[in-house]
């Protein structure tokens, strides 16, 4: 289909040169690294049929509705020869993870989720970069971002933006995970970039760390057990069985990458879009709850977060408030949803019940350690001061 234009193009155009320019112009844009590679990814088709078999993908039905259709990009923009595959880092300043996990009466935000809906920054900076392209060759194109069904991991490594880590995301060793993918499909053959070598090596601390234990095995991420999936894509009931091990993380976890050691040394974002937004960040887990719909929805404008919407992001912060210590502020929070006269939205509800049966349990386990404690202290002083007791 393409060789006449093919042949017609690469007479005119030094695709080699214009590789060079593409990359040049992805840094001016912002993006970290800018890698090449061909469409065909025909060794992850199995790999990609075993895990919608086992039903790993949960309630993700556009996972499952494309079919192979993910491993195939020339079947998304037919005449597509190759991918630019960028990667744009994320990670904030002063990201305080362990403050905020170990304060339990505050909300625990996945860092890439503080800022500006990655979305629309990738897309809008690749859809740039198509244009600078336009200038030196005639180009047909798509920008994507996590919109499409192509599997973004697998282009970056065969585009050497990094390996795939046993937690399934990719690594970079100068960079390591925090960061997004793009990609760019484009119908002009150029070079393509080499695979970088994988470097786990025989580390297994993201599976070990995993609090729901929800990498299966090696590279296997089975969604229905991962506090992502839980608290982002899942619309209904949080299964009981996970609520606890969420903890305080109330949308997304970064557990398996706070745990790699390539993470170490990964670079900051200087990023205006992903600078953490106030409204989300270090917030107490009450104030959250007490937003209404119309505070929700102005204060996640233009956020990730707001494609949750108003119902799974109460059912989300109960499940944490139920996981804080006891605490009276909490109780009360939660009793008061339970009064309130307006219609309650049912699913939310049930968390709230679930939420204040665990706060309950933990007032009488304190007071019971407090009567224990009482009654030690009395033994002690009739044994000890019998004058004074
Ligand atoms: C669905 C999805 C999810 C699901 C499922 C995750 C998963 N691991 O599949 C859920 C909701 C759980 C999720 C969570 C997260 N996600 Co997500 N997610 C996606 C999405 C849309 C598709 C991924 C996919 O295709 N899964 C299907 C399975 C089949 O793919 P896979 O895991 O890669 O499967 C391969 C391996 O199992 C491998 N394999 C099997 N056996 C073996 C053996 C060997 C030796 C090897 C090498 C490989 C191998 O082969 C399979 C096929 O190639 C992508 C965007 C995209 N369109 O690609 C973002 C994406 C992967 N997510 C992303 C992010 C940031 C996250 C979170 C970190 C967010 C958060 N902080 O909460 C977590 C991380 C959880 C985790 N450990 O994976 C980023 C990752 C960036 C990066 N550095 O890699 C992406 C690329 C989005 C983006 N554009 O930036 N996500
Ligand atoms: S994001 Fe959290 S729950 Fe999901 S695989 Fe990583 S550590 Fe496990
Ligand atoms: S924690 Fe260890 S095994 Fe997991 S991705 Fe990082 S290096 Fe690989």
């Amino acid at each position: 289909m393409f060789c006449e234009d093919e042949s017609s193009q690469s007479s005119e155009t030094n695709y080699h040169q214009l590789a060079e320019k593409i990359k040049l112009w992805g840094a001016e844009l912002g993006f970290q690294q800018v890698g090449i590679c061909d469409v065909n990814l025909s060794e992850h088709e199995n790999y990609l049929q075993h895990w919608l078999d086992a039903g790993y993908h949960g309630e993700m039905d556009y996972m499952a509705n494309h079919g192979m259709k993910r491993a195939r990009p020339d079947e998304l923009l037919p005449g597509t020869l190759r991918v630019i595959s960028v990667r744009m880092d994320y990670l904030p300043e002063n990201a305080a993870f362990a403050k905020n996990l170990k304060d339990k009466k505050s909300a625990y935000i996945s860092r890439y989720a503080l800022g500006r809906d990655y979305h629309k920054v990738l897309r809008s900076r690749l859809k740039k970069l198509a244009q600078k392209i336009e200038t030196q060759t005639q180009l047909a194109y798509r920008p994507f971002v996590d919109s499409a069904p192509v599997m973004e991991r697998q282009l970056a490594t065969k585009a050497g933006l990094g390996w795939t880590g046993k937690h399934s995301l990719l690594l970079n060793q100068d960079a390591g995970s925090w960061f997004f993918l793009g990609e760019l499909l484009v119908d002009i053959p150029l070079p393509v970039d080499k695979p970088v070598q994988e470097q786990c090596g025989a580390c297994v601390a993201c599976i070990k760390i995993c609090p729901t234990q929800a990498i299966v095995k090696p590279y296997v991420v089975d969604a229905r057990r991962c506090i992502s999936y839980l608290t982002i894509e899942l619309k209904d009931s949080i299964p009981v069985e996970f609520r606890e091990l969420i903890g305080n993380r109330i949308y997304g976890c970064d557990d398996c990458q706070l745990v790699c050691p390539w993470n170490r040394y990964a670079g900051l974002t200087d990023e205006d879009d992903f600078s953490p937004r106030t409204q989300v960040t270090d917030q107490q887990l009450i104030s959250l709850f007490n937003w209404d719909e119309p505070t929700f929805l102005k204060n996640t404008e233009g956020s990730p977060i707001r494609r949750i919407g108003f119902a799974r992001w109460q059912r989300n912060i109960a499940v944490a408030m139920g996981n804080a210590p006891f605490d009276e502020d909490i109780k009360n929070c939660l009793l008061s949803y339970q009064c309130q006269s307006q219609e309650k939205d049912e699913m939310v509800d049930e968390h709230v019940i679930w939420a204040l049966t665990r706060q309950n349990e933990k007032e009488c386990a304190e007071q019971q350690k407090d009567r224990r404690l009482t009654v030690r202290l009395i033994n002690t002083i009739e044994k000890g001061l019998p004058r004074d007791a």
